[in-house]
């Protein structure tokens, strides 16, 4: 657990190049589900930095588990420098770290407990290949890094990718609208920000912020030269991203969001092409990226209706590609050659169904959990159920949404209903509970819960939140309660969400102060 600095990579770094498995976590998180996080991972060692002591002292404590809390680099620098001779020592082949274990990345699943998604070398170094091919990383690069770092989307788009590519990142300790539009506009010249990596929800609170800030017709205009002639990309995901964000960020700042598609098991896996710009189409994720295999195929059966299959990205890293000679144009675009194989025809070319991938960047198996084979998340024959529906037609990949009304994205947050309304249940005064999903501006869905209390109990969302809150991050609780006498069930006694939803949808949206 160490802050959004180079604390973070340094001790990432040290883990690796010891040969072991990292387990980013966040203060976000309350002390119980740290503790499961280092249960379930088996994590011999906790690292913080001394920012995040406090929180987790008690916790190692409670664990009996070793906790190392980074010292000031100043006090190091010495000792490192009198140990020079030592550094060789450090660090195993590049043939040992491949199919090694690298990272597991927890995520929330139909289920009440996350799973940690086993991230290797391989896959990362995959994933890295990928994106420098598709989106042109080079080491020109400024990014200003924004996202939490124990998800993949800031883990790799933002920090370790750049880092490949011998990027300059600067970082934030979270992200903070005014902050980060005082770097995407800021003068200094060492400083000019070129990159920016943010989920949806961050774009709505900057342009919110642009209404309030930059109304002046002067200031709009720097604004847009200066975003427009400064950012070499920007994208947008984790998230479906609306169109109405996307037209106006165009309409702003003369950039075209880049959308793409990804999740913690695949890493990134659609997204539309770097170049040329206007090829970017809104409310679509694009085509595979290097060496990322997608099918669509039919709900329940899961017969494969199209299969689109992108060629290998090089991996090789060299001076050239990053351009650091000048042999190279870096202008040149990003662009994949992608092969489609139309498993049934279709008279008008296009598909629906359940996403599948296949690829070196997806995963084999969440750790602690059975292998690929035996598991219901891959099909027979090795490929990776997204449980996200999509269709595919004019050569374009769209999601459609989740098959499970389970999941919630929350800001670009995957959130199990599951898992909250199991945090729920334990209120004393809780006697059924059932959590959803409800379409939000600012962060494209928020948690929603119906509850219904039990005999002369009383309670306000405050009071269930506070409950709630030992268990559950911040970004999971809910925002909105209905207290209801008696909660639609089905014939075998289901939470019926879709009859939750009509009934009670429109009292569970979040009233805008
Ligand atoms: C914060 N809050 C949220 C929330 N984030 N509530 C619901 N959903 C969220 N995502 C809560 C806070 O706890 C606080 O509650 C209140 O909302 C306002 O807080 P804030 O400080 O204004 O919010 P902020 O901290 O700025 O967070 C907004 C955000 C953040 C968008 C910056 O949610 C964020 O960093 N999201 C990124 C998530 C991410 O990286 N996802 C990638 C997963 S990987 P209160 O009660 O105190 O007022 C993946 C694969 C892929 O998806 O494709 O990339
Ligand atoms: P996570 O499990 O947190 O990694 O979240 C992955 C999920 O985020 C995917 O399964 C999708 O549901 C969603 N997602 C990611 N990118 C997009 C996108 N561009 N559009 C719609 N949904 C997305």
């Amino acid at each position: 657990m160490c802050s959004n600095d180079a604390s973070h990579v340094v001790v990432q770094w040290a883990i690796w190049m010891t040969g072991n498995i990292a387990v980013p976590l966040t203060p976000l998180h309350p002390a119980d589900m740290i503790k499961y996080f280092i249960m379930d991972s088996g994590s011999s060692l906790i690292i913080c930095s001394e920012q995040f002591e406090k929180v987790i002292q008690p916790v190692a404590k409670e664990l009996s588990k070793p906790l190392l809390i980074t010292t000031q680099a100043k006090d190091q620098e010495k000792d490192v420098q009198n140990k020079t001779d030592l550094l060789s020592d450090v660090g195993h082949s590049n043939k040992w770290y491949g199919g090694t274990e690298a990272m597991l990345i927890y995520t929330s699943g139909t289920t009440s407990k996350p799973k940690g998604v086993v991230w290797t070398h391989s896959m990362l170094s995959a994933q890295i290949a990928a994106l420098h091919a598709a989106w042109r990383y080079c080491a020109a690069d400024v990014v200003l890094h924004t996202l939490p770092l124990h998800h993949i989307h800031g883990q790799l788009n933002s920090l370790n990718a750049s880092l490949a590519a011998g990027a300059r990142i600067r970082m934030l300790p979270s992200f903070v609208s005014h902050a980060v539009w005082s770097r995407l506009l800021g003068a200094d010249k060492e400083d000019r920000v070129s990159v920016f990596h943010g989920v949806p929800a961050m774009y709505a609170r900057l342009l919110a912020d642009y209404d309030n800030m930059f109304q002046d017709p002067k200031t709009a205009e720097y604004v847009r030269t200066t975003l427009s002639s400064r950012m070499r990309l920007m994208c947008a995901g984790s998230a479906p991203l609306p169109e109405t964000l996307f037209k106006k960020w165009e309409e702003i700042s003369g950039i075209r969001l880049l959308e793409r598609y990804g999740m913690s098991e695949v890493g990134m896996a659609l997204s539309n092409p770097y170049r040329p710009a206007e090829a970017r189409t809104v409310s679509c994720v694009g085509l595979p990226l290097p060496a990322v295999a997608a099918r669509v195929a039919a709900v329940g059966t899961l017969r494969p209706l199209v299969s689109v299959e992108a060629d290998a990205p090089d991996m090789q890293i060299s001076l050239e590609k990053l351009g650091l000679t000048s042999t190279k144009d870096l202008e040149e675009d990003g662009q994949q050659n992608s092969k489609v194989t139309e498993h049934e025809p279709s008279d008008d070319g296009s598909y629906e169904g359940e996403l599948l991938l296949k690829g070196p960047a997806v995963f084999t198996r969440y750790w602690n959990r059975a292998p690929n084979l035996n598991s219901p998340d891959f099909t027979p024959d090795g490929w990776f159920r997204t449980g996200d529906t999509a269709s595919f037609s004019d050569g374009k990949f769209k999601i459609l949404g989740r098959t499970s009304v389970d999941i919630i994205k929350s800001g670009g947050y995957k959130v199990s209903a599951l898992q909250v309304e199991s945090a729920l249940l334990e209120h004393p005064s809780i006697q059924d509970a059932a959590v959803l999903g409800i379409e939000d501006d600012s962060y494209g869905e928020i948690v929603a819960s119906v509850v219904v209390l039990k005999e002369n109990t009383k309670l306000t969302l405050r009071e269930l939140n506070d409950e709630a809150g030992k268990k559950l991050a911040p970004y999971q609780l809910p925002k909105t309660m209905l207290v209801v006498d008696v909660m639609p069930r089905n014939a075998m006694g289901k939470l019926d969400k879709k009859l939750i939803k009509k009934q009670f949808g429109d009292k569970l949206v979040l009233k805008k102060a």
